[in-house]
C-alpha cells in the first residue's frame, strides 16, 4: 500500500469510529453533569466534543477488535473515557500556566472563551468523568472484578503523576533549558507515550488478554505514543497554524527542546518512523499483527495534522 493510500486508509477507521465514540461521549458527560444544569455544562463540551482525531479511543476498540472482534457498547465507554482524559489535558495545557496558547482544534481554546477557572473546573470534572465512565464499561464488560480494576487501573496509572502529569511536570521543568534525547524521549513518553500506551492496553484488557498479551499492546501503544509525540513536534517546526488548529510557536515561545531541534527535521521523522516500526514489531513478535494497528502506527509518525 503507498503511504497515501495508508493515510487515507486510517482517517477512514478514524472518522468511522469517531461517530460511536462521540455517542459515548455524549452519554458520559449527559450521565455525570449536574442536573438542573450548571454554567460548566457548556465549558466540558466545548473542550470535549468539537473537533479532534479521536486517536485515543480508537486505538482502544481497534486494540480490542484485533483480538475479539467487533466491539460491544461498553469499550466505547472505555474508549470515550481516555478521550475525557485526553480533552482535560488539552483545556490544562493550553492555560495560561501552562502553554499558554489561544487556539485549540481551530478554534478559541477553552479558557479564552469561557475564562481560566471555568476551563480548570472543567478539566478537573472530566477527570472524574473519566473514572465513572471507564468503571461503567468495565463493569459492563462482565469480565470479573480483576479485570476491571486491571482496566481502570491502567487509567488512572497513566493519567497521573507516573504518567501524563509527571511528563508534563518534567517538560514544565525543562522549559529554557537544554534536553538531550535521552531526557526528551523520557518526558514524551510519559507525557503523551503513556495515554496512548493504556489506550492499546486498556483494549485488549478489555478483551479478556492475558498479562503478556495486554503488555505486547502496551509496548505497541508506548512505541506509537513517541512516533505521535515526535511527528507532532516536526508538525510544529514545519506546519501552519491554519492546517494544525493550534498555533505553531509554543516550543520556541517557551523555549523547549524538541527531537527536530536536536536532530533536524530529517532525524526527526526517522526517529517517528522507526518508533512506528518498534511498535508494530511489538505485536508482530507476540504474534498478534494487525493490519489496522499497523497502519495507525505508521499514520501516528507520517501525520500531516
Ligand atoms: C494538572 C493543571 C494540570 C495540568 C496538566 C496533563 C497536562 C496538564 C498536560 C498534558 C500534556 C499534553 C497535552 C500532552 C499531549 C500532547 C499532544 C501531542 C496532544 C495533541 O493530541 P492530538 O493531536 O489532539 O491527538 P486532538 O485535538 O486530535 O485530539
Amino acid at each position: 500500500m503507498t503511504p497515501q493510500a495508508a493515510t487515507t486508509s486510517v482517517e477512514t477507521l478514524l472518522a468511522a469510529e469517531a461517530a460511536r465514540v462521540d455517542e459515548a461521549l455524549e452519554r458520559a458527560l449527559r450521565d455525570a453533569l449536574a442536573r438542573p444544569a450548571t454554567a460548566l455544562d457548556p465549558v466540558v463540551r466545548y473542550g470535549t466534543l468539537w473537533g479532534g482525531k479521536r486517536l485515543r479511543p480508537v486505538l482502544c476498540v481497534q486494540a480490542y477488535r484485533s483480538l475479539a472482534g467487533d466491539p460491544p457498547a461498553p469499550v466505547y465507554e472505555i474508549a470515550a473515557a481516555l478521550e475525557c482524559i485526553h480533552a482535560y489535558s488539552l483545556l490544562h495545557d493550553d492555560l495560561p500556566w501552562m502553554d499558554d496558547d489561544d487556539t485549540r482544534r481551530g478554534r478559541p481554546s477553552t479558557h479564552r472563551v469561557f475564562g481560566t477557572a471555568q476551563a480548570v473546573l472543567s478539566g478537573a470534572a472530566l477527570i472524574s468523568i473519566a473514572c465513572a465512565t471507564a468503571t461503567r464499561g468495565a463493569v459492563r464488560l462482565g469480565l470479573g472484578e480483576e479485570a476491571a480494576a486491571d482496566i481502570v487501573g491502567a487509567l488512572a496509572r497513566a493519567a497521573g503523576a507516573g504518567g501524563m502529569v509527571g511528563g508534563q511536570a518534567l517538560d514544565l521543568a525543562g522549559e529554557g533549558g537544554s534536553a538531550g534525547y535521552e531526557a526528551l524521549e523520557r518526558i514524551h513518553a510519559l507525557k503523551t507515550g503513556a495515554l496512548l500506551s493504556a489506550a492499546a492496553r486498556m483494549g485488549a484488557l478489555a478483551a479478556g488478554a492475558s498479562a503478556p498479551v495486554a503488555e505486547a499492546f502496551a509496548a505497541y501503544g508506548a512505541h506509537l505514543g513517541l512516533a505521535f509525540q515526535v511527528a507532532d513536534d516536526v508538525l510544529e517546526a514545519s506546519s501552519a497554524a491554519a492546517v494544525l488548529g493550534k498555533p505553531v510557536d509554543g516550543d520556541a515561545r517557551l523555549a523547549k527542546s524538541t527531537v527536530p531541534g536536536l536532530l533536524g527535521l530529517e532525524g526527526a521523522r526517522a526517529v517517528a518512523f522507526r518508533e512506528a516500526g518498534l511498535a508494530r514489531a511489538a505485536l508482530r513478535e507476540a504474534g498478534l499483527a494487525d493490519g489496522a494497528l499497523a497502519a495507525l502506527a505508521d499514520y501516528a509518525a507520517g501525520r500531516d495534522r
